[in-house]
């Protein structure tokens, strides 16, 4: 899909687009309901030890007109009814994406959210896991029972099933906040900032990756990072995890991911928005999720996501292969470093939009001093996405 196309062609082109995104989005709102009636046994008989996360965040508003989800409060309570508290894993200013959930199968999760923006309803929808029709976070239009957004009078409890088969790596996003009275979307707000990722593990504690070109089944404790990156229409938004000290780092817009050479890393590419993307990270390959077969690229759609591991092995470059992604710098680099020890391995921030107050960009890490962006809704394509109403 190249945008220099003649217009009439892209505007047909941006109408079956939206037509078909707005089908699949409906359509992955209700199968998980259909999936699971029953939402009342949590175990799962692969995972002997299925934890509850109980979960507090709230939606905020950031100066620059972002808006974002940030942690306030997580607890694991595990079978034995013993409480481990892992809210300092996470930073807890507000992020973009949000708090990066880690789930195995057979967890439940119970989070609450509060709505500090100041107006409307702000709620969690998710993909992938399972939740009954009262934790769906749409609106009575659509869900047919209630609104279920988090209002500034009143929070909002959703739970979610990480039942068997549900294991991968799936967005959750707003689904009230950015919705007008008649529920349609009010300039994807969405997309704005308020959407993140849920990694379920499986059961059995492995998954396929390629490793130094073989694959192979390797553990999910050996991976030594998880990167995500959620693709909007015109940036990557960061997030490091790092599985030695189990910490959360927010990487904002186009960062430097670094990892040791030969260590294992994760990438969990999601994405948001209305446009398509061609993602590929160079001189690398990866399987294809549930599969062996191989590739070098994933052209990722809204809502999507792909998810897998390899070893580090060379420096290069990731980024969106379309002309128009690549040229509003949809790129970062993948820095694979020799393990010497005095080397920093941590990845190295983009630019962050602007919080409150302005010493803020040294607190979150972002050493650089790039001004503060607002790369996503504005720009080049709000005129075609005139033409796609
Ligand atoms: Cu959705």
């Amino acid at each position: 899909m190249y945008w220099n196309a003649e217009y009439p062609h892209v505007v047909k082109l941006s109408i079956v687009i939206v037509v078909g995104f707005v089908f699949v989005h409906q359509l992955s709102s209700i199968t998980p309901v259909i999936a699971q009636p029953s939402q009342d046994n949590i175990t799962s008989s692969d995972n002997p030890f299925p934890k509850i996360h109980e979960i507090k965040m709230a939606g905020v508003e950031l100066p620059d007109g972002h808006t974002a989800y940030k942690m306030l409060e997580y607890k694991i309570i595990d079978k034995e009814n013993n409480t481990k508290d892992i809210t300092s894993r996470y930073t807890d200013l507000p992020t973009i994406p949000g708090p990066t959930l880690i789930m195995t199968e057979g967890d439940k999760a119970k989070l609450t959210l509060i709505n500090e923006i100041g107006r409307g309803a702000v709620s969690l929808h998710t993909h992938g896991v399972h939740y009954t029709i009262t934790s769906d976070g749409s609106l009575k239009m659509s869900n047919k029972v209630s609104d279920q957004g988090a209002t500034t009078k009143q929070s909002y409890t959703y739970v979610w099933t990480a039942a068997e088969g549900t294991r991968g790596s799936w967005p959750w996003h707003d689904h009230t906040f950015g919705k007008g009275t008649s529920g349609m979307n009010m300039n994807g707000v969405e997309t704005n900032g308020l959407f993140s990722t849920v990694i379920v593990n499986p059961a059995n504690g492995k998954v396929d990756a390629l490793v130094n070109g073989i694959p192979k089944k390797v553990n999910v404790e050996d991976i030594k990072k998880d990167f995500v990156l959620f693709v909007t229409d015109d940036a990557f938004w960061g997030v490091e995890i790092d599985n030695n000290n189990n910490k959360h780092t927010p990487l904002w817009v186009n960062p430097t991911l670094v990892a040791s050479k030969n260590d294992l890393v994760r990438f969990h590419i999601q994405s948001v928005g209305t446009d398509f993307h061609h993602f590929v990270i160079d001189h690398y390959e990866w399987l294809k999720p549930g599969t062996h077969e191989r590739t070098n690229f994933e052209n990722i759609g809204p809502l999507e996501n792909h998810v897998f591991t390899i070893s580090a092995n060379n420096s290069t470059s990731y980024y969106d292969k379309m002309p128009i992604h690549l040229l509003s710098g949809m790129k970062g680099k993948f820095q694979v470093i020799a393990d010497d020890t005095t080397t920093s391995t941590s990845s190295i921030p983009g630019p962050s939009p602007k919080m409150q107050g302005s010493s803020i960009s040294k607190d979150i890490g972002n050493s650089t001093s790039v001004p503060a962006t607002s790369p996503i809704i504005h720009g080049t394509t709000d005129d075609s996405l005139e033409g796609r109403k």
